[in-house]
């Protein structure tokens, strides 16, 4: 039997990589490959899940711990998408605050399950904005040290860092940016596209599709510094029902919704690391409206909207920032509260977690592809 591919396209929480696996999975749909995504996150009711699904592909999602901590449930999560779909590749998005991927998942995988996977090479996205404050290029708010000391692992053990969202970039501060990322992380090739208009992505794909993973990737990684990075961000996830007596419209909702969690994390300078929603009607329609925030500084983003007003609907809300997750569930309660009140929804949450990642541990750790 042919052996499956296996893609891991990493990166900070925001940096693009649900829009990137959507673009890597119509490519390779193209050019005749069935494709099987995999989802992962700390908790359950992943907005990614949702959206990628709404797309018309398999996809599994790995609730409740990262690849790394839960390797079993990964392998079983593709053995599954097998049996329904038989994928050509897998493409797997790892939490957005994970990091040791290629020692706690790549590496075992071919290791282990060699004879039924290769591996591509680890791609690693970043939002511009974001690199360019974390690697001292322009000012603006920012993580934590130890956050921060996270964002630097997952370049350093990238194979490729993939700057995205170049559609925002002149070329100046394309090049800077480049430049930067080439001279702290020189082990990595460092590409640039735009997920969202399409640019850029034959060169990066041409390569996770066709080259090798890497045998030799040692990084040094403090679990101890790592555990307090995770730790010091809030992750709350809701699912809610929605209805109304009258139609109501869903996009305006989101936006209004976004707004408000915004202007209450804003005041208390809490930094926003994801904010992303999805709405989706009960109707025939299929549709599903997605809206994302990145960053306290910018704007709410639409990124799939709803053709018509609904009368009911499933929230998902996902929201990933530096602060306690009492902070998030007090200000993602509030806005729940304040948009249902104005537009006189009937609001009912069927879902809500929220608490700090727990402290990682691999289930297997390898640092080089042959040797324990
Ligand atoms: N301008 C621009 N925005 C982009 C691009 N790619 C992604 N985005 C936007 O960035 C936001 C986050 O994108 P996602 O794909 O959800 O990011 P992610 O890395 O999967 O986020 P997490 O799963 O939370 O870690 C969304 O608003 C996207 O529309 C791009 O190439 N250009
Ligand atoms: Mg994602």
């Amino acid at each position: 039997m042919a052996k499956a591919r296996y893609i891991m396209i990493g990166g900070f929480l925001g940096a693009g990589k649900s829009t990137a696996i959507l673009r890597l999975a119509h490519y390779l749909n193209e050019k005749g490959l069935r494709v099987g995504l995999i989802t992962n996150d700390q908790g359950a009711g992943l907005v990614d899940t949702a959206m990628l699904h709404s797309h018309g592909f398999p996809v599994e999602e790995i609730a409740g711990g990262c690849f790394c901590c839960r390797f079993n449930s990964l392998v079983e999560a593709a053995s599954r998408l097998s049996k329904e779909s038989r994928p050509d590749v897998f493409i797997a998005e790892p939490v957005g605050s994970c990091t040791d991927l290629v020692a706690s998942v790549s590496y075992p995988l071919s290791r282990i399950y060699g004879d039924n996977f290769t591996i591509a090479p680890l791609s690693v996205l970043v939002d511009p904005a974001r690199a360019m404050r974390i690697l001292g290029l322009e000012s603006g708010r920012a993580f934590s040290s130890k956050v921060t000391y996270i964002y630097r692992k997952q370049l350093e053990e990238a194979d490729l860092i993939v700057i995205n969202k170049c559609d925002l970039l002149e070329k100046p501060g394309l090049e800077s940016l480049r430049q930067a990322l080439g001279s702290n992380f020189p082990g990595a090739e460092v590409l640039a596209c735009s997920a969202r208009c399409g640019t850029g992505l034959d060169v990066w794909f041409q390569r996770i599709a066709t080259c090798e993973l890497g045998g030799n990737h040692r990084m040094e990684l403090d679990y101890e510094v790592y555990a307090e990075g995770e730790a010091l961000l809030g992750w709350l996830n809701c699912t809610a029902e929605i209805s109304a007596t009258e139609a109501f419209e869903g996009d305006i909702l989101l936006t209004a919704l976004a707004a408000h969690i915004q202007g209450q994390l804003n005041s208390k300078e809490i930094e926003i690391a994801h904010l992303k929603m999805t709405l989706s009607p009960h109707d025939e329609s299929g549709e599903l409206a997605v809206i994302n925030l990145v960053r306290n500084d910018y704007v709410p983003e639409l990124s799939q909207s709803l053709s018509d007003p609904l009368q009911s609907g499933q929230l998902i809300l996902n929201l990933r920032a530096e602060a306690s997750p009492e902070e998030l569930r007090t200000a993602v309660i509030a806005a729940l509260h304040h948009c249902s009140e104005i537009a006189h929804l009937t609001l009912t949450i069927e879902h809500l977690e929220h608490f700090r990642p727990a402290k990682p541990t691999p289930t297997h750790r390898m640092t080089r592809i042959g040797t324990a």
